[in-house]
Order: structure tokens, then C-alpha cells, then sequence
């Protein structure tokens, strides 16, 4: 594939830097139309969107987890923002031709999220990692993503993390504004390391927050289908339908490791220091907190 869009820096819409393909007009984000019904999943990168994604939708489907397996999870769960101008169409307009309730995936941060999600007092279901296994996840993810810029050497990677100049901007800033917000607004806020750790428990919460009731065995059921083994193995959430022009999975498989604590592996000591003073400096302000190890 001649593809125009390959290894494009960053474009910054409203002083956040964003994939260069999905930033021509950016209006349709902005006037985007949500709909009452609509549940947002909304996350900085790598941080268990696509779990969600998939536990949301088992859970609208009542528990089936047989029903609606042919589409790939980037069609039953569009990407808002996302788009490769003359290879995918836009996720807005996509979202436009489904019937409701539509299931949103988002990356945006507060900032630049349509209003009309707010207006219309939208669900949100937020889910949030720890942030160096995050880092660590998003290296990979820019090894093998052709619509994001070359990560360059993990060496220098924490402090482009640190300084916020990754897709979707800050992580700091993306937890904290939805964590401010959770209170006043319909939102469910999720760690990633809370459904490591627990996923009936979590999943439970999100059948809650859905409104709907199930069986403990429909539950279990739910954890199995919704399990990184059973993930990485279903066509439908491994991401494999996608074209390997934009993600080529022989670099590094979308259904990474799905741990807690692989930063481990690749922060060095002194890399571990700063981050470690970085957070602490900015999570000071904050209840929120996060856990590095369960
Ligand atoms: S994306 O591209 O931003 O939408 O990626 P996202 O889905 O948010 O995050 C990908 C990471 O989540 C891991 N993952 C899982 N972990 C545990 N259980 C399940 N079921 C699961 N599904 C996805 C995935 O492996 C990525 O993390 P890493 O650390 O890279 O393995």
C-alpha cells in the first residue's frame, strides 16, 4: 500500500499532539452529535481500552458471548477520532450509521472531547493504567504502528513520556482531568490493575453502571471471553483484521504481555528515579493514585 500517511510526526490540535492522519477536519470531532444512550469509553493509550471495549459489548449483549463476534472490535467500538483519509473512514461517521446505544471509543483528553457528550450527560467509562506500564506499552505500540512517528531509542523515551510529547499528550494531565471530573459527571472510573487483579469484581461494577443484572455464571463467562489468552487468540479483538500496512503486528503483537509490572523489564535505575520524582511532583495535588505491582 502506498501509504501517504506513514511515520508522520505529531500534529498538535489545540496543544495536543495528535496522529497526523486523523487531524484534517478536525470540525467533525468538535460538532460530533452524541447521542443520550452513547457509552464512552474513554482512556489514554495502552491503558485497557480494548478489554473494556470488549467487556462493554458482552455486557450489552446480555451476557452472549457468541453474539456479534464477526465484526472486528474497531467496528462494533469505533474510534472517535480516528481516520486514515483514502484507506479507513472516518470513526465519527461510522459512529453516525450505528444504531443506538452506540459504544464510543475515545482517546481524547478532557479538553478536546465534543461537548454534546457532556451535554447529553453521556455514560463514560474511564480506565486508567499506571503510568510506566504505560510507557512501556506505548514503545511497542510505536514500534509497530506506521501512523505514529518512530519512537527512536527507549533511551530517550521516558522523558518524551515525561514531558508529554506522545499521542494524546500528557498522561498526568489525561488521568487527573477525568478523575477531577468523576464526581459531577456520569463516570466510571477503572484501573487496569484493579481488573488484573480482580476481573469479576470489576466487570460486576461495569454490569452495574450498564444497568443490568447477570448470573455469577454468566459472569465467569464473561472473564473467560474477556481474558487476555482468549483475547489475544479471537480474530475479532487481536486486531489481526486491521491492515498490516498501519499496524504491523510482526514487529510487536497488539496483544502485547497484558501484565502489570513489565516496566521492570526496561526502565534502567536512573530512568526509574526521574519517574519516580516526576510523579510524585505530580501527583502530590491529587487522591488519585496508582499501583505498580499487583
Ligand atoms: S489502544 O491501542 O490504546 O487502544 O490499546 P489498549 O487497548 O488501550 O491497551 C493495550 C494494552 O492492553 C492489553 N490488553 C489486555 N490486558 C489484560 N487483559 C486483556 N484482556 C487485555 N486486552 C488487551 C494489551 O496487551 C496492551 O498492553 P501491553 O502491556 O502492551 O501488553
Amino acid at each position: 500500500m502506498d501509504f501517504e500517511w506513514r511515520r508522520k510526526d505529531w500534529v498538535m490540535i489545540r496543544g495536543v499532539p495528535m496522529i497526523c492522519a486523523c487531524t484534517p477536519n478536525w470540525e467533525r470531532i468538535d460538532n460530533f452529535q452524541a447521542r443520550e444512550d452513547d457509552i464512552v469509553i474513554a482512556t489514554y493509550p495502552k491503558s485497557g481500552t480494548t478489554w473494556m471495549s470488549e467487556i462493554v459489548d458482552v455486557i450489552l449483549n446480555d451476557g452472549d458471548t457468541e453474539k456479534n463476534q464477526k465484526d472486528a472490535i474497531f467496528e462494533k467500538v469505533p474510534m472517535l477520532e480516528f481516520w486514515v483519509p483514502g484507506e479507513v473512514s472516518p470513526g465519527s461517521e461510522l459512529l453516525d450509521s450505528l444504531p443506538s446505544p452506540r459504544k464510543v471509543k475515545t482517546h481524547l483528553p478532557v479538553s478536546l472531547l465534543p461537548k454534546s457528550f457532556w451535554e447529553k450527560n453521556c455514560k463514560i467509562i474511564y480506565v486508567a493504567r499506571n503510568p510506566k506500564d504505560v510507557a512501556v506499552s506505548f514503545y511497542h505500540f510505536d514500534t509497530m504502528n506506521n501512523l505514529h512517528p518512530e519512537p527512536g531509542p527507549w533511551e530517550k523515551y521516558v522523558d518524551k513520556f515525561i514531558q508529554g510529547n506522545m499521542g494524546f499528550g500528557s498522561w498526568i494531565t489525561h488521568v487527573k482531568e477525568f478523575w477531577d471530573l468523576r464526581k459531577d459527571r456520569n463516570i466510571l472510573y477503572m484501573f487496569y490493575e484493579d481488573m488484573l487483579e480482580d476481573p469479576k469484581r470489576e466487570i460486576h461494577k461495569v454490569m452495574k453502571f450498564l444497568g443490568k443484572d447477570f448470573s455469577d455464571d454468566v459472569l465467569e463467562k464473561i472473564c473467560l471471553h474477556t481474558s487476555f489468552k482468549a483475547m489475544k487468540e479471537n480474530p475479532s479483538t487481536n486486531y489481526s483484521a486491521l491492515s498490516s500496512a498501519i499496524m504491523d503486528q510482526s514487529v510487536s503483537p497488539f496483544m502485547r504481555k497484558g501484565i502489570c509490572g513489565d516496566w521492570k523489564n526496561h526502565f534502567t535505575v536512573s530512568q526509574n528515579e526521574k519517574f519516580d520524582k516526576y510523579y510524585e511532583k505530580e501527583m502530590s495535588s491529587t487522591d488519585l493514585s496508582f499501583r505498580f505491582i499487583v
